[in-house]
């Protein structure tokens, strides 16, 4: 009755425990995690002086998301909010300075579903704040990517304008920590692997400092730097707690002060540039692997950055610049190429996505739906917006067509995303509006617990925000 072929298949199968069978199936997975690389990407056409072409190849190969938000604007909740699939409000950790770790058990990590899945999972850079990492959640965490001395270049003057940070480098690539992190990928990607794997590259730059080689800086002269779009007088309709949020009596009256605007948007654009040149390292060494055809890639960056629009910088805000993010999906088999998806999305889909895609059960906790339906069809009916939460009772709600930020104390902010792309023009005091802020503040979400008192270093946006250089540093 059955062919010899059939009969040997079915008893080597019989012999194999289940779970090898199964994971033999399963996808591999590279998981691109950015630091502070904001909305300045070639595809997404917000700055026309950026130069990002490897992020953009990516973007081409698969689907990117031009409305992606991150869960919180801030290093730290962003990525535990992404890394245990539970939002700031469930946790408690809403800034940087509050420690994850006791609030998010073993259990409930993304690389423990994969671990528990019959999956290697490797890490190297920076995946978590200050890139922590624990035992028993990774197969192998590399962190050994310093050692080499920075120099600045002759030609900086110094190394910034008070805690905002640039300056060319006299190093050679291979000097920087994310050089190796790259490297340590591509190791992976060379070898032969007996299980899938999860593959997650965390890429410190464009984080403060913007210091890279000088050849980056080298791409964009001084004189051809133009700033980003703004408004003197953005902030006078703007309610108290977004002030509070904008500080500009901080680093921006400090920058304008100092007549540098244009070289610290140099030194940013200088360290994009040096973070797609590594992206393009992962990519060329996927691409000539032979994992290039079962290989799930997610990108994304941890949340936005401002230069100066509304007299802001840095992260620490609701506002499109803090809040909107790169976020780049590959899905071998359901991607198309050159997919480009409006629908506003947040990155607590991402852990649902990555379980949806590799056949592993959904955990329980796991808030967030999968964008499986919109990475087969960009145009996919989608009914929710991207939700952001930075610091106790404070969202932002962000549609195809508006974003609307709620203040624990009543503050609002509505801005129409089809006549306003910069959010100058709040219209949350227009009472034709009523309904659209009703229906956005449906999606608030519905735990938001007490904040988690600051046990570690760093001050995030607390009142001595200055002392953030030294976290901005790392
Ligand atoms: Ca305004």
């Amino acid at each position: 009755m059955f062919k010899l072929h059939t009969i040997v298949w079915m008893v080597v199968t019989s012999l194999v425990p289940a779970f090898q069978s199964r994971a033999a199936d399963k996808p591999n997975v590279l998981f691109i995690a950015i630091d502070d690389l904001n909305h300045w990407v070639g595809h997404l056409g917000r700055n026309p002086q950026t130069r990002t072409p490897h992020i953009d190849r990516l973007a081409e190969m698969g689907v990117t998301f031009t409305r992606a938000n991150c869960a919180a604007p801030v290093c730290n909740p962003s990525r535990a909010a992404l890394m245990s699939g539970m939002r700031p409000g469930t946790t408690g950790v809403y800034d940087n300075g509050q420690d994850w770790k006791p609030v998010i058990g073993k259990d409930k990590t993304l690389t423990t579903q994969f671990l528990n899945a019959g999956y290697n999972v490797f890490g190297a850079g920076k995946i978590y704040h200050g890139s922590a990492h624990r035992d028993g959640e990774w197969t192998e965490y590399f962190d050994k990517s310093g050692g080499s001395k920075l120099t600045l270049h002759p030609s900086a003057k110094d190394d910034g304008v008070g805690g905002i940070k640039f300056g060319p480098l006299s190093n050679p690539d291979e000097d920087m920590p994310d050089y190796k992190v790259v490297s340590y990928g591509l190791e992976k990607l060379r070898a032969e692997h007996d299980k899938p794997f999860f593959l997650a590259i965390g890429i410190v730059k464009p984080h403060m400092p913007f210091s890279v080689p000088k050849k980056y800086f080298d791409m964009f002269p001084l004189e051809t730097i133009e700033l980003p779009p703004y408004r003197e007088d953005d902030l006078s309709d703007v309610p108290p707690s977004g002030l509070k949020m904008a500080r500009p009596e901080g680093d921006h009256a400090q920058m304008l002060k100092s007549g540098r605007w244009k070289e610290a948007v140099q030194g940013y654009l200088a360290t994009i540039a040096f973070c797609d040149a590594q992206v393009g390292r992962l990519i060329n060494g996927l691409n000539d692997s032979e994992y290039r055809d079962n290989t799930v890639v997610v990108l994304w960056g941890d949340h936005g950055w401002h230069l100066g629009e509304k007299h802001h910088w840095r992260k620490f805000a609701l506002w499109e610049e803090a809040a909107r993010t790169p976020l780049i999906w590959l899905a071998p088999g359901l991607t198309k190429a050159g997919g480009v998806c409006e629908r506003p999305v947040d990155h607590m889909t991402i852990y649902t996505t990555l379980c949806d895609l590799a056949g592993i059960p959904i955990p329980a906790h796991v808030e967030g739906p999968s964008i499986r339906s919109l990475l087969a069809n960009p145009n996919a009916v989608w009914d929710q917006p991207a939700v952001t939460t930075f610091h106790r009772y404070n969202h932002s709600f962000r549609s195809e067509t508006w974003r609307y930020i709620q203040y624990a104390d009543g503050g609002e902010e509505l801005y129409d995303h089809n006549a306003d792309p910069y959010e100058w023009e709040n219209l949350a005091d227009d009472s034709q509006f009523t309904s659209v802020k009703a229906g956005l503040s449906k999606w608030t979400p519905k735990k938001n617990v007490a904040e988690l008192p600051r046990t570690q270093g760093d001050k995030g946006a607390g009142k001595k925000q200055r002392k953030v250089a030294s976290e901005e540093r790392q």
